[in-house]
């Protein structure tokens, strides 16, 4: 970038916009997912790795490596049942004394033989009261660990034309979701319920939440807290994802995201690795729509499977590209993009643009990773730390994401 002088940008605040990145960047937070530090991956073979977690404990006391070494990852998000443990209270005390706090709660609705054909959507209504009663279970998980968001990923979906009644799917939907609604925002009227979307898989003619506008009108019917969760993996190939965070944004519905890459399906791999220009236009949405504050609404997620790389440092390196991608964010020159824009300066705009992103932002990170008393390096922190080799000595028979412990 060439122009740091003083300004007003979207970033907000004065001084140079180099400054005001600073700031934004000191005060940005990223949550991470318990499930990334088990062994999960592919439908494939999972590769198990030593030294992994084998409890929701473990799991936690991994996560707070991340945040000690990036400073910028102070949350673990829960998936019930995978980190069920008898007491959650206890869980919540450990979170603290490691330095994290448990973000949100995931439930789970694809791994019971009932969900076969449906969980909130399911035709008979015994199994769409059970699912709807695990959701109860999740708000006194929430109301345990001082966690504010429910988070469902509903994997119900259709493999055949005809398989059932799509509108009557969406029907029992918007009544199991009202249920879940009307218990959360009792147990506390600031939770939230947020809702996440994927065009595909499990199933394959269709989901029955498959995209961001179904997943917002099944919001507005709920209520003011309920929100859209974007998964950068859950779209079709070339989907403008900006778009979508623009657009939601601008309706106050974009409640989270669940950050990783794909290359082409639901791939889970470390955010910002397949294609850290699509992560750099998003967090322009962002900046530009004022909602990279930690209390601007947005929750900033991982939702990553690590199969073949170490899991802490893959979990480091991906808070490191969304600190990248949002740094090279906030170092576009608003004021001159606005001109550019109003002036139907085509190029100008495009290049305003681009000078942001071709900037190499790790020195600024660097810098201001000092400046919080953390080393400019994380990756080799953590390396040097020997916390890699304690776990591996320590744990035996590590934990699979997903199944149990
Ligand atoms: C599933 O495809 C979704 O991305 C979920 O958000 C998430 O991966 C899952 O809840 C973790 O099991
Ligand atoms: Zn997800
Ligand atoms: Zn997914």
């Amino acid at each position: 970038m060439s122009d740091t002088a003083a300004g007003r940008t979207a970033a907000g605040g004065t001084g140079t916009r180099e400054e005001r990145a600073l700031a934004a960047l000191a005060q940005q937070t990223i949550e991470l997912p318990s499930w990334a530090f088990g062994n999960s991956g592919t439908r494939f073979k999972v590769f198990a790795q030593a030294g992994v977690p084998r409890d929701p404990y473990e799991k936690i006391a991994d996560a707070a490596q991340v945040h000690r070494f990036t400073g910028a990852a102070p949350r673990v998000s829960l998936h019930i049942p995978w980190d069920k443990v008898d007491d959650f209270d206890a869980l919540a005390r450990h979170a603290a004394d490691q330095g994290v706090a448990i973000g949100g709660i995931n439930s789970n609705l694809f791994q019971d033989d009932d969900y076969m054909l449906g969980s909130l959507t399911h035709p008979d209504p015994r199994v769409r009261k059970k699912a709807v009663t695990h959701h109860l279970e999740c708000i006194d998980v929430m109301a345990a660990t001082g966690s504010h968001d429910l988070k469902i990923w509903l994997p119900d979906g259709l493999n055949y034309p005809g398989q059932d009644s799509i509108r009557g799917r969406q029907d029992r939907l918007a009544e199991s979701l009202q249920e879940i609604y009307a218990a959360l925002t009792a147990a506390d009227p600031a939770h939230r319920l947020i809702l996440e979307y994927k065009f595909f898989e499990p199933y394959f003619y269709t989901m029955d939440v498959p995209d961001w506008g179904t997943s917002l009108l099944h919001c507005l019917a709920l209520g003011e807290r309920a929100m859209v969760v974007l998964d950068t993996g859950h779209h079709a190939p070339n989907t403008n994802i900006e778009f979508i965070v623009a657009q939601l944004l601008r309706v106050g519905r974009l409640g989270a995201f669940d950050f990783n890459s794909r290359f082409y399906a639901d791939d889970d791999l470390m955010v910002g690795a397949a294609d850290p220009f699509q992560l750099f236009r998003i967090l322009h949405e962002i900046v530009q729509g004022g909602a990279l504050a930690p209390d601007s609404g947005v929750n900033f997620m991982l939702d990553q499977c690590h199969n073949i790389e170490p899991k802490i440092p893959a979990q480091i390196r991906s808070v490191m590209n969304v600190q990248e991608a949002t740094a090279k964010a906030l170092l576009v020159d608003a004021d001159a993009l606005a001109q550019a824009q109003q002036d139907g300066d085509v190029l100008g705009a495009n290049g305003l643009l681009m000078d942001a992103y071709n900037t190499d932002v790790r020195p600024l990170l660097a810098g201001l990773r000092e400046s919080q008393g953390l080393d400019p390096d994380p990756l080799g922190a953590y390396r040097r730390s020997g916390y890699a080799e304690t776990i591996v000595a320590m744990r035996v028979g590590g934990a699979q994401a997903g199944w149990g412990a």
